[in-house]
């Protein structure tokens, strides 16, 4: 099983779509392994888009993610990574597909909701940089068995 970081951002909880979000994550059959809320330094925004450092967005990134408190999360699940970058949506919200989180509450991408692992590398920096091993949460859903066919 992969897991994935998520970040619902600071438009959306502020906008009051974390339930929302979260939902369409477990409604999916996704598993949520950890959870927590907080605000993130300029320094912690930075050390998680170090990928985008120098291009001319990155300024306004930084200080959008730090702009507010987030809702980070991580979610398990076969191809979880996957899963999630697709109802999530693409980058920019008009140019992602009706019926993901992305064009279904965004309009620009400058405020596009939500963060997610863009592949297993990635996944597994992000959530050692998020969360410390002592936060993730080992269950399993009693209906994982109506979700995975093995
Ligand atoms: P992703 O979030 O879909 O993985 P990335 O290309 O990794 O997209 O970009 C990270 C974040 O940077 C985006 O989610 C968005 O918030 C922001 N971003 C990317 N490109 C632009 C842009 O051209 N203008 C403003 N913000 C941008
Ligand atoms: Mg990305």
């Amino acid at each position: 099983m992969e897991k994935s970081l998520v970040i619902i951002k600071p438009d959306g909880v502020q906008r009051g779509l974390v339930g929302e979000i979260l939902g369409r994550l477990e409604r999916r059959g996704l598993r949520l392994v950890a959870m927590k809320m907080q605000s993130v330094s300029p320094e912690l925004a930075a050390r998680h888009y170090a990928v985008h450092q120098g291009k001319p967005f990155y300024d306004g990134l930084v200080s959008y993610i730090s702009s507010s408190p987030v809702v980070v999360l991580a979610v398990e699940g076969n191809k979880a990574i996957e899963a999630v970058r697709q109802t999530v949506g693409a980058t920019n919200p008009t140019a992602a597909a009706p019926g993901t989180i992305r064009a279904d509450f965004g309009l620009e991408i400058g405020r596009n909701l939500i963060h997610a692992s863009d592949g297993p590398e990635t996944a597994a920096q992000e959530l050692a940089l998020w969360f410390g091993p002592e936060e993730f949460v080992s269950w399993s859903r009693d209906g994982e068995r109506w979700v995975y066919e093995k």
